[in-house]
């Protein structure tokens, strides 16, 4: 028997369990800086000298150079959308971390300002990590951060505007009552982090903060009367046992009904509340929607939602650290992601930068009431440019067809699918639930019967290069009539080797009965960022041709199953360039 293929797999997973047990078992004790970000000390400090454009994208927010991480502190003030976000300034890779900062009008032409927080305090002068922003009454911002202080410990700072007049709130004070949280007794210093926006509720300002206790992640839960003075709750809003390091917890009201998002604080009758943790251990995230009972200070996810490993996914690809917060303008919550590299990290130096944020999407609660809708603001289509349309369009099986006439590789496509019948579906093998192994063995050239069928993006001329984005349907089990599995799948998006190419996958829960299903994507040199079902699921990959560059890169809709599918509506456009991080002066 041929088991070559069988090790490669076996090892890595060794590999992986290695490191989930030693990061559940070192507990972080031992007086060490705890957050998962790998450290290169020999680049962290290598500044840019060139910056590589090939991979670099057109309209996705990052910095002229330099590695970035997390959004941090989203809000609007006083006309402005502020956007701050975890950044080294001196190199492409995780270190001396700033609060970087920029501002917009529309969140998609954006302007930079310098630093608003730097490690500079005994409270934070070993690191100035993730946190939010709240707005208090009165119009008066304040942000909440992790300093890591001179002994290591992970405390919570809080930051205000030195001239809250300057629109752009260019000057930030920590004051010298910081820290204002302090690791309680039984909180491990060293996995204590990311405060969230805070909420009000009968007098008291709350606020989460992630957190470990061996291997049970948790929510610690403060609350305030004056924003300064916190107190630890008996226990935690939520925990759950054996999911590691809670990062970047948050923690929103959702409306049952409609896509209007809601401010922070809004409690009662028609409202849920959403709990998203970042998992530190797998560098992925996952969301529960509950409900919040205030006055025990619980938080109980509904029974339609899984809390634990494998719960629901904002995104099911490169996307991490996220936070939402409220936009009053647009009445609507919106959603910002990390979309980290899965690049070598020597090419990250040798290209001088690191890290983008996805677009800005706005989530709301499903009518289901069972998972959150995502989509890219509205803002986004300011920049849509030439376009082609189509309409039914028939693909038999292994026919495609060709999208040409726009920027194939900085484009926007909308597209609804539609088939005669699910009848031959394949029947869904009910032990299969996890989603990426199933696209890893039924990739987009393995024949099926309703599917694959999609978008082949970042297609090189003579096909070496591409990153299919497709569905597969099957027959489902007695509770579900049919299983929809989407894939993102990078594994031959590049010619290049030494890096991360992985079949990114999740399940689309959606009624089919209509015979239709959508896609959206954005494609931006470096990034596919896919919204299935009108944003039901979403997969964002980041991928590294080395031919379907630029004007070289081409775009076709395909079809691999033996059913046919018809492309009801397709519209593709080309994307132009928002201003992107000038300098404001
Ligand atoms: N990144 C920050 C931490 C956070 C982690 C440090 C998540 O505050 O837990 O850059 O990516």
């Amino acid at each position: 028997m041929d088991v070559s293929w069988f090790l490669p797999k076996l090892s890595a997973l060794v590999c992986y369990l290695l490191l989930v047990i030693a990061a559940l078992n070192s507990g972080g004790e031992n007086g060490a800086v705890e957050a998962r970000h790998r450290i290169y000390p020999e680049y962290q400090t290598l500044h840019a000298v060139t910056v590589k454009q090939a991979h670099r994208t057109g309209y996705h927010f990052q910095p002229p150079k330099h590695w970035i991480n997390d959004p941090n502190g989203p809000m609007h003030y006083n006309g402005w959308y502020h956007l701050f976000y975890q950044y080294n300034p001196k190199g492409a890779v995780w270190g001396n971390i700033v609060w970087a900062h920029s501002v917009s009008k529309d969140l998609i032409n954006w302007q930079a300002l310098p630093p608003a927080i730097s490690p500079s305090k005994p409270f934070d002068i070993n690191g100035c990590w993730s946190g939010s922003a709240t707005v208090l009454p009165g119009n008066r911002p304040v942000i909440l951060y992790t300093g890591i202080d001179t002994k290591n410990r992970q405390v919570q700072n809080y930051a205000i505007p030195a001239n809250a007049s300057d629109p752009y709130l260019r000057e930030w004070t920590k004051p010298d009552d910081n820290p204002i949280v302090n690791p309680g007794s039984g909180v491990n210093a060293s996995a204590f982090r990311d405060p969230t926006t805070a909420w009000f509720e009968d007098g008291h300002w709350k606020i989460l903060v992630g957190g470990r206790v061996k291997r049970r992640g948790m929510a610690y839960l403060y609350s305030s009367r004056d924003f300064v003075h916190w107190t630890q709750a008996k226990h935690p809003l939520h925990s759950v046992r054996n999911t590691g390091m809670w990062e970047c917890p948050d923690f929103f009201p959702v409306l049952k009904s409609g896509a209007n998002g809601l401010d922070t604080s809004v409690l009662g009758q028609g409202v849920k509340h959403v709990l998203k943790v970042s998992l530190d251990l797998t560098r992925y995230e996952y969301y529960t929607v509950g409900t919040y009972h205030p006055n025990e200070d619980k938080y109980v996810p509904d029974n339609t939602s899984v809390d634990g490993w494998s719960g629901l996914r904002y995104d099911y690809g490169n996307f991490y650290a996220s936070k939402t917060f409220f936009d009053p303008v647009k009445n609507r919550r919106i959603l910002w992601g990390w979309a980290n590299e899965s690049d070598a990290v020597e090419s990250d130096v040798q290209k001088g930068w690191a890290g983008i944020q996805a677009i800005p999407r706005k989530i709301w609660l499903d009518s289901n009431g069972k998972q959150l809708l995502q989509w890219p603001v509205e803002e986004l289509e300011k920049l849509r440019g030439r376009n082609v349309h189509m309409s039914s369009v028939k693909l038999n099986k292994s026919e495609n067809v060709e999208i040409k006439g726009i920027t194939a590789a900085q484009a926007d496509v909308d597209v609804v699918f539609s088939f005669s019948s699910l009848d031959g579906a394949e029947q869904f093998d009910s032990s299969r639930v996890n989603a990426q192994d199933l696209c890893s063995e039924r990739g987009s050239g393995v024949p099926g019967n309703v599917g694959p069928f999609g978008l082949l993006t970042l297609v090189s001329e003579h096909l070496e290069e591409f990153t299919p984005v497709f569905f597969r349907i099957f027959k489902g089990n007695d509770q579900e009539k049919h299983k929809v599995l989407m894939c993102s799948d990078a594994r031959s998006s590049s010619l290049k080797s030494g890096l991360y190419k992985p079949s990114f996958a999740g399940f689309v829960d959606v009624d089919l009965s209509d015979g239709k299903i959508s896609l959206g994507t954005l494609i931006d040199h470096s990034v596919v960022e896919s919204f299935g079902a009108g944003g039901k699921t979403c997969i964002t990959s980041r991928v590294y041709p080395t031919l379907a560059l630029f004007d070289k890169a081409r775009l076709f809709a395909f079809n691999n199953g033996t059913e046919t599918i018809t492309i009801e509506t397709l519209d593709a456009w080309s994307m132009s360039r928002p201003v992107m991080n000038q300098a404001l002066i």
